[in-house]
């Protein structure tokens, strides 16, 4: 089947996210402009943490902070610092009842649904923020659900299928600095135009290839894997794939949603849950690669379908495009595990 074209090329307005954002909204009657506020939050958010990343080499804001995070990983300065400035940029945002970090144990609760809270935000503040110091691109992840103030806890009212999403995107601090975003109606790429503030649309629609021979593994773990992935690696090997692993997810899951190919976190002996946070970087990510066409599977599970129970609990992760997907679960199911 004819690929659709990988995406519309936005080439005659200057059309800024805020903008676009509320053409957005006007395509649903009756929309508040809440919803348009948050994303704005976190487009201001996405800008004041790109300025520090871009002189994270020249001010003191790179290497250990000293302290552990709720995973037990060394919290880096920019983990702190891009969480305050998230926090920060989402505090004041009346309909947000329920903010939840990576960074955080708990979740923060602002206001409870009674009070106007609508929606919960859920973040990676930083992800892949141990490659910050040799200059290597990092992400914040984020996404927004529907708050439901007839449940009690605020963990139990985040830990919804990832299909509940309503957004999700992530901004990745790499050669440019970049937005994807989906509202449940495609995925769009925006590029922030540092010479004036501002996030630009620059593809509309992007589509991921069916089908490209790239695997991206960490594959120093390989001989921990369960034998269907293994087996899957050996069989690309011999097809004639090329290898692409950066070490950041968000940067692995952009290329692959822009180049094609399949991404994956297996479980590991050591990681028998996988590694990959499942509310704040499996789901967001799951759902945009779907957006665009993709598949995304934890095991033999689709990802959005997989009920969550805890804030932080882990995941393994396998998306990107569908013949790839469909390849690693064929082999997952010929091995008899994945479950
Ligand atoms: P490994 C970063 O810490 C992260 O969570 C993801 O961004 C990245 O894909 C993964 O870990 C890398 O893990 O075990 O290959 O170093």
């Amino acid at each position: 089947m004819q690929d659709r074209p990988h995406a519309e090329i936005v080439r005659d307005n200057l059309t800024s996210i805020q903008a676009h954002i509320l053409q957005e909204e006007r395509r649903h009657p009756g929309a508040s402009g809440d919803f348009s506020m948050i994303i704005s939050a976190i487009s201001l958010a996405g800008k004041a943490i790109a300025a520090k990343v871009r002189r994270s080499n020249l001010e003191d804001v790179l290497g250990a902070f000293g302290t552990t995070n709720v995973q037990g990983e060394g919290q880096q300065k920019l983990d702190v610092i891009a969480n305050e400035i998230i926090m920060r940029c989402l505090g004041d945002r009346v309909s947000i009842a329920v903010l939840a970090s990576e960074e955080d144990e708990e979740p923060t609760i602002l206001r409870r649904g009674s009070e106007g809270g609508k929606y919960c935000v859920l973040f990676d503040p930083l992800d892949g923020s141990s490659n910050l110091d040799c200059g290597v691109p990092v992400g914040t992840i984020f996404t927004i659900l529907r708050n439901d103030p007839t449940i009690k806890g605020s963990v139990e009212t985040v830990c919804q299928p990832g299909r509940e999403q309503i957004a999700a995107g992530y901004i990745l601090y790499g050669s440019a600095t970049l937005m994807v975003l989906t509202t449940g109606s495609g995925v769009d790429l925006f590029v922030l135009d540092q010479s004036i503030g501002s996030f630009l649309l620059v593809k509309r629609g992007l589509r991921i290839p069916r089908n490209s021979k790239t695997y991206s593994v960490n594959e120093a773990y390989s001989a921990q894997f369960p034998a269907g992935y293994r087996a899957f690696l050996d069989a690309a090997k011999k097809d004639g794939y090329s290898s692409r692993y950066i070490g950041s997810m968000v940067a692995d899951v952009h290329r692959t949603l822009l180049n094609g190919g399949v991404f994956l976190y297996p479980p590991t002996t050591k990681q028998p849950g996988g590694k990959i946070r499942m509310l704040y970087e499996a789901n967001p990510l799951a759902f945009i690669i779907e957006q665009a066409g993709g598949m995304a599977y934890s095991g033999l599970h689709r990802t959005l379908d997989v009920r969550p129970t805890q804030l932080h609990q882990r995941t393994p992760v396998t998306m990107g495009s569908p013949e790839q997907v469909d390849a690693v679960l064929a082999s997952l199911r010929k091995h008899g595990e994945g479950a």
